[in-house]
């Protein structure tokens, strides 16, 4: 879904406008001139159940995956919040071209979407379309989940990334883990029936998040899940996400993961800076996601710390000083009964001048994501085509000369030689139309 969004990142462009936009700007103390959001869906029922799981998903209202009425209150709260920070820079009502509102093709993300949008613009005035409905409709865009490469993450067909990957599970750290979580790995192996070869650290992610989902939601869990267990596996959840996005080339992972999202971060902001484009820019742009996009993103940046809880919001808020230059700040909501959490992008102040923040974030912007991953870009897949097409018209060249050339040999060696119908026929270049006419269509000479 390209909305306001299909630009290529055009740093002399951006430079221009910064130039431009700094020029002209009366001095009149720092004023916000973009925000863009990243936050995770809300509380949701688990998403598998384990082997002995006492639980089934008949055990929830909607099944598997799904946001719970929890979910739902979370984002409407942090929707209710953005209105209240934002309550001089957006418009008191809906205005359609202030803002746009991408989710992942999951039920949980769009829903909790739309739960926000119903805190952040319950209708006013003449938008009230029903007496007594505080809620209006605003649209949620998105794309089909194989064509994510924004939100979704890990993103998948990197054979690179799946190569890091490996090279990650072999350092003598991960290792490591393993050797010393392995005798709670066996015993966790015995009481979830996962057998022991199936359980990588992925597998107790998934164990975990089931017991935390139960647990969250008063569902009976087995004797086992003490606390502690419940520590242990959340500490292994914590390795397991340090392990895909950072502990190991963690540039080279950023550049294949969490950087596709940095650039269109960068993008959108460049986007709301270009004065001469005619169609009016958001203010806001905000993407519902997951925890994976949260921890992919922050790793990219180098301001990761724990494991996303529901509705965490990572917020960028463009600023215009009062010298006219620009400034980006970081914010981190992963609380909803405290204020964010200023972030400070290493090798900057938390309050990045833009073309710092642009210097720094470029460094994990892959140039070419298809070629980085190693996959054939259709560029090459063309020439490879044209490649194999003309090696085997040369070929075919080759063999047909050779069989003509060993045919005509052998002819002449036995002493047999074609001759001419009389009707035009052509042998070997010479006309011999005339020479046999009287002959039969083909005729046996000795020479
Ligand atoms: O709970 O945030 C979460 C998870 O990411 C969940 O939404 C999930 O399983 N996502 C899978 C695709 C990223």
């Amino acid at each position: 879904m390209a909305g306001p969004e299909a630009t290529a990142l055009h740093y002399p462009a951006l430079l221009l406008a910064l130039l431009v936009l700094g020029l002209h700007t009366p001095a009149a103390g720092k004023t916000l001139r973009f925000v863009n959001l990243v936050y995770r869906h809300g509380d949701r029922s688990p998403i598998v159940e384990y082997p002995t799981d006492p639980n089934t998903e008949k055990d929830w209202p909607q099944g598997f995956g799904q946001l719970t009425q929890i979910g739902m209150r979370q984002h409407y709260a942090l929707g209710q919040y953005l209105r209240n920070r934002y309550s001089r820079f957006l418009n008191s009502s809906y205005d359609r071209q202030e803002i746009y509102i991408r989710s992942t093709d999951f039920d949980r993300t769009l829903m909790s979407a739309e739960s926000n949008l119903a805190g952040l613009y319950p209708p006013q005035g003449h938008q009230i379309f029903h007496p007594g409905l505080n809620w209006q409709p605003i649209p949620v865009h998105t794309v089909p989940m194989d064509d994510d490469k924004m939100l979704l993450f890990p993103l998948k067909n990197c054979p690179r990334y799946t190569e890091l990957i490996t090279e990650t599970e072999n350092t003598d750290e991960y290792k490591k883990i393993l050797m010393e979580n392995k005798d709670f790995l066996d015993m966790l192996s015995k009481v979830a029936g996962v057998p022991r070869e199936q359980l990588s650290l992925n597998y107790v992610w998934s164990i975990y998040d089931t017991l935390f989902c139960e647990q969250l939601h008063n569902k009976t869990v087995p004797s086992w899940v003490t606390p502690s267990v419940m520590e242990r596996m959340k500490t292994l959840r914590e390795f397991y996400i340090l392990a895909h996005y950072g502990l190991y080339k963690q540039r080279e992972k950023s550049q294949l993961q969490g950087g596709m999202l940095v650039k269109k971060i960068l993008q959108n902001i460049e986007q709301s800076l270009n004065v001469s484009s005619p169609t009016p820019k958001p203010k806001l742009i905000m993407y519902s996601a997951h925890d994976t996009t949260i921890v992919a993103l922050q790793m990219a940046l180098n301001v990761y710390s724990l494991a996303p809880p529901y509705a965490s919001c990572h917020i960028f808020e463009l600023y215009l000083e009062d010298n006219g230059s620009f400034t980006v700040e970081m914010y981190y909501k992963n609380d909803s009964s405290s204020e964010p959490h200023p972030l400070t992008l290493p090798a900057c102040t938390h309050s990045c001048p833009l073309d710092r923040f642009v210097q720094i974030a470029r460094r994990v912007i892959p140039d070419d994501w298809d070629k980085e991953c190693c996959l054939p870009s259709n560029h090459i897949q063309i020439e490879l085509i044209i490649g194999l097409a003309s090696g085997c018209c040369l070929v075919l060249l080759l063999l047909f000369l050779t069989v003509w050339l060993h045919c005509h040999g052998e002819c002449q060696r036995q002493g047999y030689q074609k001759v001419a119908t009389g009707n035009g026929d052509r042998d070997n270049g010479l006309n011999l139309t005339g020479m046999l006419s009287k002959e039969k269509p083909w005729d046996l000479r000795v020479i």
